[in-house]
């Protein structure tokens, strides 16, 4: 398979454009993706393996994208733990039984995740059969997976969790060992079964400080890095990264995937060029309007002209609120960049 998006992920892409994919890129902003959601609760669909597939294939019909992100949640291995998740509308992910002591970390259940997680290989496995456009599979970091049954749900300021890391190390330590190392598994599951990239967001790093960084997000991402089958490349991507990127460069992923904040060339400069860049448009460009998207696309897209491994994305996913026209003008964008 000879595709733009792999070929930059190797540094070999000589198309005279990047390619182009979207963290979130099958998601609430679709009309296409609303209809399915009118008829099925968020989670019953990442329990579906044909709705898995057919939902992962929407954006790549209404945009052409260059790669596909398997239609999944970074909360289903909290899911597969039995802490009690649901999804609430206006509200996003609820955790009933939160984690607050070492205790209910070694009560947590000793599960096999390619057992009862199953159904997401078999999702990747629906999707390989209709489509040649690799497939990115995902995960949380241990980190930002961890924050979620600390505080619940979403958090602001993640107060629970950093409590908890500056209060008692070894119960987050814990946690996330178990996180990572259920992540290993999961990603290997997601490999084997036909996913061509794997990308893991630790996308609340950027609330820790740096040596808190290296030793709750960057030591079990390295873990995770380190547990995972050698022939698929990895994509780090954090908020934070701007900050971090020569940390995660150390730890040897394929790609780094960087927040908004970071000059891309400067960031280019910093890390080895065995290691592609993906990103890092504003998100909130895509809020305003075609002319505004097209002139800050094609600025970045001037900024990083020739460069044969660099990837084209958002320094975060897509909110529900972006205009769909907004998107196409975007794809479209970089799809005519010569
Ligand atoms: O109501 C709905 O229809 C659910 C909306 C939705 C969707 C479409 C959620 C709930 N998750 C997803 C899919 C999803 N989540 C994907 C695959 C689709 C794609 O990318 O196109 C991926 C990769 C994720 C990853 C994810 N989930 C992250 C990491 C990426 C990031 O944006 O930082 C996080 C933090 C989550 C948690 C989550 N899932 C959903 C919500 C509302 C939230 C909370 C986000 C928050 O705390 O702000």
């Amino acid at each position: 398979m000879t595709n733009l998006f792999l070929n930059a992920l190797k540094g070999t892409n000589r198309a005279g454009r990047p390619p182009v994919w979207l963290m979130r890129q099958a998601g609430r902003y679709m009309p296409e993706y609303r209809a399915i959601r009118s008829r099925y609760p968020f989670l019953e669909m990442c329990h579906k393996p044909d709705l898995i597939a057919e939902v992962t294939m929407l954006p790549l019909k209404a945009f052409q994208m260059d790669a596909a992100i398997l239609f999944s949640d970074i909360l289903m291995i909290p899911e597969a733990l039995k802490v009690g998740l649901q999804f609430q509308d206006k509200v996003g992910p609820v955790i009933e039984r939160t984690i607050k002591n070492r205790a209910q970390v070694e009560a947590l259940p000793n599960i096999d995740v390619r057992e009862s997680l199953g159904f997401v290989a078999q999702g990747i496995k629906h999707y390989k059969i209709d489509s040649k456009t690799p497939l990115i599979g995902f995960c949380g970091g241990p980190f930002t997976v961890a924050s979620y049954m600390i505080e619940g749900g979403s958090s602001k300021d993640l107060r629970k969790t950093k409590d908890m890391m500056m209060r008692d190390p070894e119960c987050l330590h814990l946690l996330l060992d178990v996180l990572a190392k259920h992540s290993i598994d999961y990603l290997n599951m997601q490999a084997d079964a036909g996913a061509d990239t794997l990308q893991i967001f630790d996308s609340w790093a950027n609330h820790l400080a740096h040596p808190q960084f290296r030793e709750f997000s960057l030591a079990y991402l390295d873990k995770i890095v380190k547990g995972l089958r050698k022939d698929i490349p990895v994509i780090l991507f954090c908020r934070g990264s701007s900050v971090f990127a020569p940390d995660l460069a150390e730890i040897k992923p394929q790609a780094i995937s960087l927040d908004w904040n970071a000059d891309l060339s400067r960031i280019r400069q910093q890390i080895p060029p065995g290691i592609a860049l993906q990103g890092n448009l504003d998100p909130d460009v895509l809020l305003s309007s075609k002319e505004v998207v097209r002139k800050e696309v094609s600025r970045m897209l001037t900024s990083r002209r020739g460069d044969p491994a660099y990837i084209f994305n958002l320094g975060h996913g897509i909110t529900p609120e972006v205009q769909y026209e907004n998107v196409r003008a975007l794809v479209e964008t970089v799809q005519d960049f010569a």
